[in-house]
């Protein structure tokens, strides 16, 4: 009987399908475990990241199984987006036939893999029954003034002619076809995320089952922080040439350090601040602003704030009065300073802040030295600002003050002048949720010349992508040129209205499909909320560390609005996060663009799935980047016909030669039952914490232990270990390799269903021992490992170190002028 992977595979998989092994239930009394990697984008071809991806959750979903939970482990296709439209342009063919035709594709190949998914809720968020609902969250968020149009100036990326979100646009290009990305004013729709800014922070110090990583991540994005807002009066005394401004005329800045207050020497404003006109109107440089303001305008907010580019400006001929001193200080416009963070507006401290002192030196403003470091009260700032802490001077009656404790004092001093009040503030800005392409959730709107901007009503949902539209190089987005799609009527007046044109980023139908795998035949309301809060949240879910912002963010958003609505009763989606490494092949990321691709298809042809997903769970820990190596593969293709090869060969016996086994418990019986125990404690604590890298190795000794078994004994087996020892091998080793577990358990005998097989406990008698291991080092370096009981005294421990083969050999006579014994742990000789 041979190791035929290809008819074992298929064998199972088939039976697996067949009888719906893996289909979830939500009538159990067994506690629920919600297991969910994250769903593909169906770009065409299943790659090694993915199989890793999915290899790892379907190790933990089917462990869970063994342990008792009732699983839901579903999967579905993240199928909306831009390259079936771009392929579309370019293959002639529909988006929805690209897409269709990979999601069969890819479909196949996670097949192949033996992956125990729930396939019967399968979503494609591309199909209407999908993206009704999320027009239906679009409606709920719009019902609740959380959803809202405005105009603003957006990435825009003049190649994919759509809008981009931050992430999406590297370096200042776009992250898809790497053509520069520009500004774009333009009417966009906005999720108003920022009001959960605070929720979403502060919930993330509940998510225990985050790595820091992911937490600080995603705190670093929402962006905290706490200032002051300081009204600047803008000076009239120099408008000579223009209409006279009002004297309630202020700029009002915002700063996290009004500490260093009295070393402002100039007020930088945002080149699209609404103000800005009014400062610059009848100037003597006004066009020379002018020019200026649509410079910036066109610059990437990434290029413009990254510390590579020049801080550049231009002056205002207008003049600021600073609050605390009455002072006189020029207002220039910088490239450097945000609209739409703070204010727009910002107090120029060169001394105290670097970007401020480059652009002090580069149009000769004044460094004023404000906060001195404790050791040296003669500092004066010079080559660079001074950014640390410290104390202060050059302000009046905050002289000599920590500067920690000034910030303090200055804001409760600004407060009571009535000069300014704190704040707090988030670099999170609201979700730009826009897409000016087809191949997306139409956004559900209709403009009516009556009625105004309406939302379309429920029971009209879905608002369908029409099939019929042309794709070409040069138009905005095909839904702008569809008649058929922008005519409609208005629900509320009857009378002739249009639909908007634009369709929802894609990680809005990602914000919420988790939810749907809940309930995913559901066609009245998204998800029964039911159904929802028995699945709810996600006890594992699994995805790359790119996803780390903003799917997660998004995700975690939409669950909270919904549970603020009734639809929930968790208000996280993700209980435990894990982020797996990535696949690399030569140290570098697998791409196309290197020819470094390998082919889950060619591995499995070859070695088949379970050899595949052996190496993949052995080759790194879980979160660590994992070096492709075919001759690793090889190596647990070569393990698994080993384990085939011995349960064959006790088979055998069993069958031929019954009364071979004898009942007698010796000392190879209890060393293999130790074996045993000692690898199911050790792997049951690996599941814990999720390093099942080092759970293969143990199963591998666990087999070794069983080979020295047999090879020992030589026929008088005793017939009850050595079941014990299969049942166990086979067990454990299911999660990982399972189609030859299951082929194995039905070979050795067993009627049982291994899939739903209980998960044994370790016997702690059976791993009891009076040995332990020892190193031998000689200077240091380890020469051998040696089992010895743990009473041994010095001399004794001494005694067998010395007459170690391998430390004979490698002492050759030297004189030894140490003899170190750490006991029960290492021996090491120091010789000359
Ligand atoms: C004066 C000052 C002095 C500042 C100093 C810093 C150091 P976070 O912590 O990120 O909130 N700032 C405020 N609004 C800005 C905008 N729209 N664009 C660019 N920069 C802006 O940073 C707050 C600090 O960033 C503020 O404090 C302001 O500079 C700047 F020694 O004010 B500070
Ligand atoms: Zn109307």
């Amino acid at each position: 009987m041979q190791y035929y992977f290809k008819i074992v595979e298929k064998k199972w998989q088939k039976i697996w399908e067949n009888s719906k092994t893996f289909k979830a239930h939500e009538k159990s009394n067994k506690p629920k475990y919600y297991i969910l990697e994250m769903f593909p984008y169906p770009s065409g071809n299943l790659h090694m990241g993915h199989v890793r991806n999915y290899t790892i959750g379907d190790v933990l979903a089917r462990y869970k199984i063994m342990n008792g939970y009732n699983v839901l482990h579903p999967i579905g296709w993240d199928a909306f987006g831009l390259p079936a439209e771009n392929a579309a342009i370019k293959n002639e063919t529909h988006p929805q036939k690209w897409t269709f035709d990979n999601i069969k594709n890819m479909k196949k190949q996670i097949k192949k893999i033996g992956t125990s998914y729930d396939w019967s809720r399968e979503i494609i968020t591309a199909e209407e029954k999908y993206y009704k609902f999320t027009q239906w969250i679009f409606l709920k968020l719009f019902e609740n003034n959380l959803a809202y149009q405005k105009k603003s100036f957006v990435n825009w990326c003049p190649s994919c002619r759509t809008v981009l979100a931050n992430e999406q646009v590297v370096c200042g290009k776009c992250e898809r076809c790497k053509n520069i990305v520009g500004k774009k004013n333009l009417k966009q729709w906005f999720f108003k995320i920022t009001n959960y800014a605070e929720n979403l922070l502060s919930d993330l110090k509940k998510l225990d089952g985050w790595s820091d990583k992911v937490k600080n991540m995603q705190s670093n994005w929402i962006g905290r922080s706490t200032g002051v807002e300081i009204n600047f009066k803008i000076d009239e005394i120099n408008t000579l040439n223009s209409p006279k401004l009002m004297s309630e005329n202020f700029l009002t800045v915002y700063t996290t350090r009004p500490d260093t207050i009295f070393g402002v020497t100039y007020i930088a404003i945002a080149p699209e601040h609404p103000d800005i006109f009014k400062i610059i109107h009848g100037k003597q440089n006004e066009s020379e602003c002018r020019i200026f303001i649509e410079k910036a305008k066109l610059q990437s907010e990434i290029i413009r704030t990254s510390s590579e580019t020049e801080k550049d400006g231009v002056f205002t001929g207008s003049y600021a009065i600073n609050p605390i001193n009455e002072e006189k200080i020029p207002i220039y416009i910088t490239n450097y300073v945000l609209c739409d963070y703070g204010t727009g507006v910002v107090m120029g401290v060169p001394a105290h802040d670097t970007r401020d002192f480059e652009f002090a030196k580069n149009y000769n403003i004044p460094i004023k030295t404000v906060i001195y470091p404790k050791e040296d009260p003669h500092f004066e700032v010079s080559n660079c600002a001074f950014e640390a802490n410290g104390i202060l001077k050059n302000s009046r009656e905050f002289n000599e003050i920590e500067n920690t404790e000034a910030i303090e004092k200055i804001a409760h001093y600004l407060e009571n002048k009535k000069f300014g009040k704190r704040k707090i503030n988030y670099k999170l800005r609201d979700w730009l949720i826009s897409r000016q392409r087809y191949w997306g959730a139409p956004i559900p709107i209709i403009y009516c010349p009556k009625c105004g901007i309406i939302a379309e009503s429920e029971k009209n949902l879905p608002v369908k992508l029409p099939e019929n539209v042309k794709f070409s190089k040069n138009k905005k987005s095909p839904l702008a040129d569809c008649d058929e799609f922008i005519n409609t009527t208005c629900h509320k007046c009857g009378k002739n209205a249009k639909r908007e044109v634009d369709t929802m980023d894609t990680f809005v139908c990602s914000s919420w499909y988790f939810l749907r795998f809940c309930d995913s035949d559901n066609i009245e309301v998204p998800f029964s909320p039911n159904k929802a809060n028995y699945w709810m949240n996600v006890d594992q879910y699994i995805g790359g560390i790119e996803h780390a912002i903003l799917h997660l963010l998004y995700s975690r958003f939409i669950t909270k609005f919904l549970k603020d609505l009734g639809y929930l009763k968790e208000n996280e989606p993700f209980k435990n996060l894990l982020t797996q490494g990535m696949v690399l092949k030569n140290g570098s990321k697998m791409s196309k663009s290197i020819g470094n691709v390998i082919n889950p298809d060619e591995i499995i042809e070859k070695y088949g799935a379970d050899s595949a997903r052996i190496f993949i769970m052995f080759a790194a820990p879980l979160e660590k980047d994992l070096e492709w190596n075919d001759s690793s593969v090889e190596g647990a293709y070569r393990f698994l016909k080993r384990v085939w090869k011995i349960i064959i060969y006790f088979k055998n016996i069993k069958e031929k030669k019954e009364k071979a086994f004898s009942e007698k418990t010796d000392e190879n019986t209890k060393t293999l039952k130790r074996a045993i125990h000692y690898a199911i404690k050790k792997i049951t604590e690996d599941f814990k914490n999720s390093s099942l890298n080092t759970s293969i190795s143990r199963i591998m000794e666990l087999c070794n232990a069983l080979y020295k078994y047999k090879e020992t004994i030589d026929y008088n087996y005793n017939f009850n270990i050595v079941n014990e020892a299969i049942e166990n091998i086979l067990i454990m080793l299911y999660p990982f390799a399972p189609h030859i577990c299951c082929e194995m358990w039905l070979i050795w005998g067993k009627e049982t269903n291994l899939v739903f097989t209980k998960w044994n406990k370790f016997d702690k008698k059976a791993i009891e021992t009076d040995e332990v291991q020892i190193v031998l080092q000689i200077n240091g370096k380890i020469k051998d490992k040696l089992f010895i009981k743990t009473n041994l005294n010095g001399d004794e421990v001494k005694n067998m170190a010395l007459n170690n083969q391998k430390i004979k050999k490698a002492l050759n006579e030297k004189e030894i002028v140490n003899f170190i014994y750490i006991k029960n742990k290492i021996v090491n000789i120091v010789i000359k």
